[in-house]
């Protein structure tokens, strides 16, 4: 397993919040997904067999937000 940080931009409200973290959810490999709406960070727990960074990015770009990955 391992923890990872994103920057996410565009969230505005909880429901973006609850948006961003549904579509995680829905991403195979992905242990626990939680994001903070103020500042806009998704701390995301993956199996690195499974997921990658680019496809967490992928999967909040889907729901409409920008992400970055945190160094
Ligand atoms: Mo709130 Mo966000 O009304 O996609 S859900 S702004």
């Amino acid at each position: 397993m391992q923890t990872l940080s994103f920057d996410v931009g565009g969230m505005t409200c909880g429901g973006c919040r609850v948006k961003v973290e549904h579509r995680l959810g829905q991403l195979a490999g992905v242990s626990q997904a939680m994001v903070d709406l103020q500042p806009g960070l998704a701390t995301v727990v993956i199996d690195p067999a499974l997921a990658s960074p680019a496809q967490v990015i992928s999967a909040i770009n889907e729901a409409r937000f920008s992400a970055t990955a945190r160094t």
